[in-house]
């Protein structure tokens, strides 16, 4: 595998981690992709389009239809370069119903098939199904598994894109309703999101959508530098091997000792699958936590807010009532002014009332005394007619 990419390879760094480097531009002639992905996901498909032939079984099923890890290849002329794209199909690995000991079998069968390395790990989804917790989990389990190198070799593939109505609608659905989890990886795997229509009947589409994961892949392949992912495991097994060419060309026959090698591989991933259960659990178990500390910190500031919302009632209800008293207060201070307005129209009547009758009184007085100084005068003028003489 790996080593079919020579020409591409420049072995110019002893340390272990630089030995890789591909020249800018150039694409590995060799590359092993693994497809991983739920059970239904379109990985078989896919890795037929990939392929350009039927070459895994792909069909609608209740149950998975891949049941172990199947390795097949193909040749495609890329310029002058003939290139060979190794692809792995497997099961639906981090299912939650698949056992144990399956999930460990197969992880070591598909190492074994890409001991020397994989370039890319296609992360397979339904452009049609809900993006789950379970996705986002097999995600996080892929990570806790090989660790956060793998991401570097990752590429998400849509399959059903001819059921959601091609590319933009698409993109239009990723961006209106994908959850949180997904928008943030879709940013992190910017250059490799691919949307594949494993139904096309169209060869000019199966060309582009196949140009489209190969250059995906070619960006993942140089963005490592040409190094596929590897770890302490894929070194045990490339050690398995280089044990068994070894007795194979009877130098060295120990087969017992190879076997021992595939126990302790198996172990080792054992090992790692246990330790990731565990970390998921242990994660699972501090999201709960932190799940019920935001549930009480909710509980709180509900409350909180129900106690803000009664005193503010209570403020409330006691300004309504102030200003209902102030409207009272106003009604009453309102009616005594018309009262008194009204008295004061009383008073000013009577006294007008009192002023005419004193008005009267005083002419009836005046025409008393006129009368009466008439008379007088009569009294007098008769006086002295009688008397015959003026009195002064
Ligand atoms: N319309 C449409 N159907 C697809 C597409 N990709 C896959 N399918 C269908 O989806 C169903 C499941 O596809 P498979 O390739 O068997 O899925 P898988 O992930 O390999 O399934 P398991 O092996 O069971 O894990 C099949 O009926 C496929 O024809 C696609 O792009 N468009
Ligand atoms: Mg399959």
């Amino acid at each position: 595998m790996g080593g079919g990419g020579g020409e591409n390879r420049v072995d110019n760094h002893d340390d272990d981690d630089d030995d890789w480097e591909l020249a800018a531009g150039a694409a590995l002639a060799d590359v092993t992709l693994v497809l991983v992905g739920k059970v239904g996901s379109g990985k078989s498909a896919t890795a037929n389009s990939i392929l350009g032939d039927e070459a895994f079984e792909s069909k609608c099923s209740y149950a998975g239809v891949t049941q172990t890890c199947q390795k097949k290849s193909t040749t495609v002329q890329d310029g002058c370069l003939i290139r060979t794209i190794n692809v792995i199909d497997t099961p639906g690995l981090f299912d939650m119903d698949i056992k144990a000991e399956d999930v460990r079998r197969e992880i070591v069968k598909c190492m074994d098939m890409a001991k020397d390395g994989i370039h890319a790990m296609l992360m397979v989804f339904s452009a049609t199904s809900r993006f789950s917790c379970e996705d986002e989990k097999t995600i996080e389990t892929l990570k806790s598994f090989f660790g956060d190198k793998i991401l570097d070799h990752m590429i998400l593939v849509f399959t059903r894109g001819d059921e959601v109505g091609g590319e933009t609608s698409w993109k239009n659905m990723l961006s209106d309703s994908a959850p949180t989890y997904l928008q943030d990886i879709l940013k992190l795997f910017e250059n490799r999101v691919v949307l594949f229509e494993n139904k096309t009947s169209s060869t000019q589409d199966r060309q582009a959508q196949r140009k489209k994961l190969l250059d995906a892949v070619d960006f993942v392949v140089s963005s490592n530098h040409g190094k596929p992912f590897s770890n302490q495991l894929f070194t045990q097994i490339q050690e398995v091997h280089h044990r068994q060419k070894e007795a194979n060309s009877e130098v060295y026959s120990s087969m017992q000792e190879t076997d021992s090698y595939i126990s302790l591989i198996t172990k080792m991933v054992e090992e790692k699958l246990n330790g990731t259960i565990l970390r998921m659990e242990q994660q699972l178990l501090k999201e709960q936590e932190a799940r019920l500390d935001i549930q009480n910190e909710m509980t709180k500031a509900i409350l909180r807010s129900e106690e803000d919302i009664r005193r503010l009632r209570l403020s409330l209800e006691k300004a309504e009532q102030e200003s209902n008293n102030a409207r009272e207060e106003n009604k009453r201070f309102r009616e005594s002014e018309k009262a008194s307005k009204e008295q004061e129209k009383q008073t000013e009547a009577e006294i007008q009332k009192l002023k005419e009758k004193m008005e009267k009184d005083r002419e009836e007085r005046e025409e008393e005394i006129r009368r009466l100084r008439d008379d007088l005068e009569k009294e007098r003028e008769e006086r002295q007619k009688q008397s015959g003489c003026i009195i002064l």
